[in-house]
């Protein structure tokens, strides 16, 4: 058996800080940025300690809807990966929701240096409304997006395969757009690092205004 080579060896992984509110403190926008967006507890953390090859870089929450900032990662000096808080819990107030969605659409939208963003759904669930809200905000943007359909150990072969042809049908995506992804048995890593490079390698950085 061939082993592939690590398409994202992690040479070096410095948190920058994190953003608390809509036009607040950010690092300087000096490389390329990846954003992760979903639903809480889709399994974002899981998936960018997966993605880092780190046990808990990212905190595993237990209490869903307690990251509430943007919080930003330079990995490899390279680019920039940008933790977004997730969204759309049921028994986060309709207050706390309201702070959400000004800080990611603004944030998302006031970033040149925004390369794509890396969307997770949970392949057992239908996508919920704020997905697809989401979703349509990222296409109005022309934002480059990777779906990544999270937690797929958890169903049957058969479960699974009627899941992903559903969410893609709803979606209007092929199924090769789409990235299987299990945080337990690390399938899909390899394919969402690939699919991160690219979207980095393809960014047109924007030229910074003359002095
Ligand atoms: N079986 C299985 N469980 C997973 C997977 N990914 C995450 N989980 C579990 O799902 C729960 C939520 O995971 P997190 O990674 O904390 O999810 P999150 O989206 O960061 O959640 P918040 O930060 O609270 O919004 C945890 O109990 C994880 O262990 C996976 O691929 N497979
Ligand atoms: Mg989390």
């Amino acid at each position: 058996m061939t082993t592939q080579p690590d398409p994202l060896v992690i040479r070096s992984l410095d948190f920058c800080g994190g953003m608390a509110a809509p036009g607040g403190w950010r690092p300087d926008p000096v490389q390329p940025e990846v954003a992760f967006a979903g639903r809480s507890n889709v399994g974002k953390s899981s998936l960018i300690n997966k993605l880092l090859h780190r046990k808990a870089f990212a905190r595993v929450s237990h209490t869903p809807g307690r990251t509430r900032e943007i919080n930003f990662f330079e990995v490899n000096k390279r680019f920039m990966l940008v933790d977004l808080p997730g969204y759309g819990y049921a028994k986060v107030s309709k207050a706390a929701k309201a702070t959400w969605r000004p800080l990611i659409e603004g944030y998302l939208s006031a970033t040149p240096v925004l390369a794509g963003v890396v969307q997770l759904l949970d392949v057992r669930h239908a996508p919920t409304d704020d997905d697809l809200q989401m979703l349509d905000f990222l296409a109005e943007i022309a934002c480059p997006v990777i779906v990544v359909l999270t937690k797929v150990d958890k169903l049957g072969v058969r479960e699974r395969v009627e899941r992903v042809q559903s969410i893609t049908i709803q979606l209007q995506l092929d199924e090769e757009q789409v990235v299987q992804f299990s945080a337990r048995t690390g399938e899909g890593r390899d394919e969402l690092a690939r699919a991160v490079v690219q979207i980095v390698a393809g960014h047109q950085m924007p030229v910074p205004p003359a002095t």
